[in-house]
């Protein structure tokens, strides 16, 4: 503020310049490995619900069935959620045990 008695009292605050815009958190959804479900519903859950290719989803699920797990995408908290529900839903409903979970990233 400039020093003009005027203004009145300059208290020092300083005014804010910028907007702060934050961005907001990522979530990481992770696919985990299990013994029982058979590879080919894990390559069809990916194709469907996360939108790879035939060569994507083969090439994932076998980074899961070795590795134990793998992040299948980064999304939003709402979308990383519905994800996580879709795929258990879906599991469930075809009797797997396939686990999907989500993480801040
Ligand atoms: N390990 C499973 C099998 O040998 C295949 C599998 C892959 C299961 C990925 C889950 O997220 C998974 N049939």
């Amino acid at each position: 503020m400039a020093d003009r008695p005027e203004d009145g009292p300059d208290y020092g605050v300083k005014l804010a310049t910028r907007a702060k815009t934050k961005r907001p958190p990522l979530y990481k959804v992770l696919l985990l490995n299990d013994d029982y479900t058979p590879m080919e519903f894990v390559v069809h859950v990916l194709e469907r619900f996360f939108g790879m290719s035939h060569a994507q989803a083969f090439e994932l699920m076998l980074t899961v069935h070795k590795k134990g797990l793998a992040v299948v995408g980064v999304f939003s908290y709402e979308i990383a959620e519905t994800k996580v529900a879709l795929v258990m839903d879906f599991a469930q409903r075809h009797q797997h045990p396939l686990q999907c979970t989500m993480e801040k990233e």
